[in-house]
């Protein structure tokens, strides 16, 4: 066995256990781990303002123009996207409508059609998989595919992939290639819209060297501030902490940093996995004071929320429902009960319940539910 850094450092640098399985790592300071594997092909593909794109191909008289979908103004809406044409005026997805309209005031708001997403959704997954059946979706419009066994370089693969899903719906998406799931989901962002970004093995090290750490999975606001008050900007800059020093200030995510900076990434584009729970949720951009408004804002998640469900676990027996709430100093309470339906009265009750806790203004809203234990999961279990 090897100290991973041999995969990252190249043979001459990198530093061995002679006796494996009990020797501890010079450089790490920790027990030897396993080489990353064999590197994968995964593409991560992303359609292009998916919502607001499948409403311009319906109404080409809108092309050209800014548009964007979501709640009205007069509702006190919030936009679920916009075209990129809109984006150039700073209009941005959860923004609200009348934020949009000040910024962009010729902004076309379109409703949201989520029966149409999610028909085109469930095409462009049929399209998928003619390439593999090694497929995780992300959510409706995006997904990761492992082709480390299909014939041919990842690259022209993407293109072709992209090429059908054009052909056949008319909306374009972006892809990102690389050797895992965090590369390729961060490179489908370098060419967006309508293209793609490559990154081999080799140029892992060079690509992750200026990126910002926030790209990371796993590094939210407050690690991103964290990290800027230790000076640590990119992940080159990251890389130049040790394991026991990330450990010190990340606990166990710590290791996960340690190879998550350097690009190294072992996660399994895995296709079956069951789930455990299903949400959706929205942070927005100013603070909600009264619980009317939380309400308002917690019949559009329940609505993505149905949404999802129908999309992915249309199957699963729901045991318990939640609304999860965090407020503006960033503390977070969940209401959840056993027993309940997921209908919109018994979300509500949840979420009066959640917020007559504190009555802090809130941040963010999250509505969820809870499945079930699959046939799968209990046979795992009983050989336990
Ligand atoms: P995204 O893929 O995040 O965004 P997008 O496809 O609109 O734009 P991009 O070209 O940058 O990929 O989300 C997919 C769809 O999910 C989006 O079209 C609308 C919906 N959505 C929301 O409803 N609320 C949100 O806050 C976001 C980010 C997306
Ligand atoms: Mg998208
Ligand atoms: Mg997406």
């Amino acid at each position: 066995m090897e100290c991973r850094s041999v995969g990252v450092l190249g043979k001459e640098q990198a530093h061995y256990s002679n006796t494996p399985l009990l020797q501890l790592c010079l450089l790490c300071q920790i027990s030897p781990v396993k080489v990353e594997k064999q590197p994968r092909s995964i593409i991560h593909l992303d359609m292009d303002c998916f919502y607001a794109a499948v409403e311009i191909r319906d109404r080409p008289s809108l092309r050209g123009k800014p548009v964007a979908v979501g709640g009205a103004r007069d509702r006190r809406g919030v936009l679920t996207t916009c075209n990129y044409e809109a984006r150039k005026f700073g209009v941005r997805s959860a923004m609200p409508t009348f934020m949009a309209l000040q910024r962009c005031p010729n902004l076309i708001v379109l409703p949201t059609r989520f029966d149409v997403y999610r028909r085109e959704a469930a095409a462009i997954r049929g399209i998928l998989y003619r390439f593999t059946s090694l497929i995780e979706p992300l959510s409706l419009d995006e997904a990761y595919l492992d082709v480390t066994a299909h014939a041919g370089a990842p690259g022209p693969l993407a293109q072709v992939i992209r090429g059908t899903i054009f052909r056949e719906t008319k909306l374009t998406s972006s892809a990102g290639i690389g050797p895992n799931k965090l590369i390729a989901k961060i490179a489908s962002e370098m060419n967006k819209p309508n293209g793609q970004f490559e990154v081999k093995a080799e140029e892992v090290l060079g690509f992750m060297k200026d990126l910002p750490v926030r790209q990371i999975w796993g590094i939210g606001e407050k690690s991103e501030r964290k990290l800027e008050e230790l000076g640590v900007k990119t992940c080159g800059d990251l890389q130049r902490f040790s394991r026991p020093e990330l450990v010190d200030l990340f606990g166990k995510f710590g290791l996960d940093l340690y190879d998550l900076c350097r690009g190294i990434d072992d996660r399994p584009v895995e296709p079956d996995r069951p789930r455990k729970s299903l949400s959706t949720e929205e942070t927005f951009a100013v603070d909600l004071t009264t619980l009317e408004q939380c309400e308002e804002k917690l019949e559009e998640l329940f609505q993505d929320l149905m949404a999802d469900l129908a999309q992915k676990e249309s199957t699963r027996d729901i045991t318990k429902i939640f609304v999860k709430l965090k407020f503006n100093d960033f503390t977070r309470t969940t209401a959840e009960r056993a027993g309940l339906a997921p209908t919109l009265p018994d979300f509500r009750a949840l979420l009066d319940e959640a917020f007559r806790r504190t009555g802090k203004p809130v941040r963010l809203i999250g509505a969820g539910v809870r499945f079930a234990e699959t046939t799968q999961e209990s046979t795992q279990m009983d050989l336990w």
